[in-house]
Formats: structure tokens, C-alpha cells, sequence
């Protein structure tokens, strides 16, 4: 059983690797696809607009649904309740899921619902958003998609900026919950957090199809986070990084 788990496209903004992905998307041969979120950017043009102009991408998950890929839609904030359950029979789009892999249970969400800034000054994100588009169309895309990167290692690197959510996540999920598997950080993760409990929480992100092209890929007990312009080495650190669910004790940290 093979599942692949992909997030934070943003089809319809200038941002969006889109060629990159439906070139991903269209070789992918799996049991399970989810889409974990921000794969449309509804804030930028309205879903008709995406559904004629990107139509490479909704052709493709038509093959793999008609080659009978399980295809799970997950919402984000930024393709909050768009309409793709029109296109698809039995492709309603959730909030969140659950997948058991191995004996584990792991909580699927796109994750802005543990955004301080969304849940209670939900202009200010898009102020930011709006800031964000400035700052790409002064510095140009290529350029502004090298700062994504290197913000998104600064950030990996100093870890303690991304715990506050990490405690938030495990600290909603771990009764019910072996880990979660996660989104809209942008910010490829791959931990396990340990702390004074007795259980492991498997944390795990996605990272996107805007500047660093990463997705998780689950097969026969292991995670992989797989960056898929695979440049060089030194593009994600943790490139191919496995974790095995199976020996939780031999299990790989990401340092
Ligand atoms: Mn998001």
C-alpha cells in the first residue's frame, strides 16, 4: 500500500511550481493521493477561472481517479470549500481526515486552523499575503522563490520557532493519535517529538509546490520526505530521509 501526500500547490497565483507538479502528478503510480490543502489559491482568482485555465491539472487527477488512485481533498485556507466534489464522484473535499498506517493513527490536516494570525486577525494574513505578491514582483519570482527556500532552512534549523506549534498539534491530537501529518507551514518537516511523555507524536509536513517542491511518500512502514526537483544534496538537507514506523526505536530523527 502506497500512499503519496502533497500540499500548498496555490494553482492560480504566480507562485505555483504548477508545470512541476502536473509533471509530478502525471508519473505518480500509488494506492492513495492526498491533497493536504492550499492546492488552489482561491484568494488570488475564483475557482471557475482555475478550472479553465489550469485544466492540464484537473485532467490528470481525472486519470488517476479513473485508474483508481483514492484521491483524498483536503481544505485549506486558501481553497476553503471550492467545488471540485462537482467535478469528481465521491471527491468531496474535508477539513481534515484520518489515515491508519501499520497499526498507527495519523491526524491529516492543512494545519491554518493552529495559525494564531487566521484564527483571530484573519486580514492581517492577507495584508501579508498582498505584501508577499509586492515583494515577489519587485525582487522577480526566481529570486523571490531562493528567499522562500532559505527562510524555510533558517527556520528548520532553528527549530524552537516552529515548536509552539509542534506542542499545540501533539498537544490536540496525542490521546487520540500517533502523529499527524501536516501542511501550510510551507516548511518541509520531518520530526518525531519527544518530550517527558511516555509516546512518541510523529510530526510531519508536507512542505509545497511553491518554492521547494517536496512531498511525503508512505510505503511498507517507512516515511519519506522527498524533494522532488532533487537539484543537489544541499537543496533540503533531509532529502529521502526515512523514518520506520515498524521499529519505532530505531527510527531516524531529523538533525
Ligand atoms: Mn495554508
Amino acid at each position: 500500500m502506497k500512499s503519496i501526500f502533497v500540499s500548498d500547490s496555490h494553482i492560480g497565483s504566480e507562485f505555483s511550481s504548477y508545470e512541476e507538479l502536473c509533471a509530478f502528478l502525471e508519473d505518480i503510480e500509488c494506492d492513495k493521493l492526498f491533497l493536504i490543502g492550499d492546492i488552489f489559491d482561491l484568494w488570488v482568482h475564483k475557482f471557475s477561472y482555475i478550472r479553465n485555465h489550469y485544466k492540464r491539472f484537473f485532467s490528470i487527477l481525472r486519470e488517476l481517479y479513473f485508474k483508481g488512485i483514492e484521491i483524498h481533498f483536503i481544505n485549506g485556507n486558501h481553497d476553503d470549500n471550492c467545488e471540485v466534489n462537482l467535478y469528481f464522484k465521491n471527491f468531496n473535499p474535508k477539513s481534515e481526515t484520518v489515515l491508519e498506517l501499520e497499526g498507527n493513527y495519523f491526524k491529516i490536516i492543512h494545519g491554518h486552523q493552529f495559525d494564531y494570525l487566521i484564527k483571530n486577525v484573519g486580514w492581517v494574513t492577507r495584508f501579508l499575503y498582498w505584501l508577499q505578491n509586492l515583494f515577489a514582483w519587485i525582487v522577480g519570482m526566481k529570486a523571490y522563490k531562493w528567499f522562500g527556500m532559505t527562510f524555510s532552512k533558517v527556520v528548520n534549523k532553528n527549530t524552537y520557532l516552529l515548536d509552539v506549534v509542534h506542542e499545540a498539534v501533539k498537544k490536540e491530537y496525542e490521546e487520540s493519535f500517533d502523529g499527524v501529518i501536516f501542511a501550510h507551514s510551507h516548511i518541509p518537516e520531518f520530526k518525531i517529538i519527544e518530550d517527558n511523555s511516555v509516546d512518541k507524536f510523529y510530526f510531519v509536513n508536507t512542505g509545497d509546490w511553491v518554492g521547494s517542491n517536496t512531498y511525503i511518500e508512505y510505503e511498507d512502514g517507512n516515511f519519506s520526505l522527498i524533494d522532488y526537483t532533487k537539484t543537489d544534496d544541499t537543496t533540503f538537507h533531509y532529502t529521502k530521509e526515512c523514518l520506520n514506523l515498524r521499529v519505532e526505536n530505531e527510527a531516524k530523527q531529523d538533525n
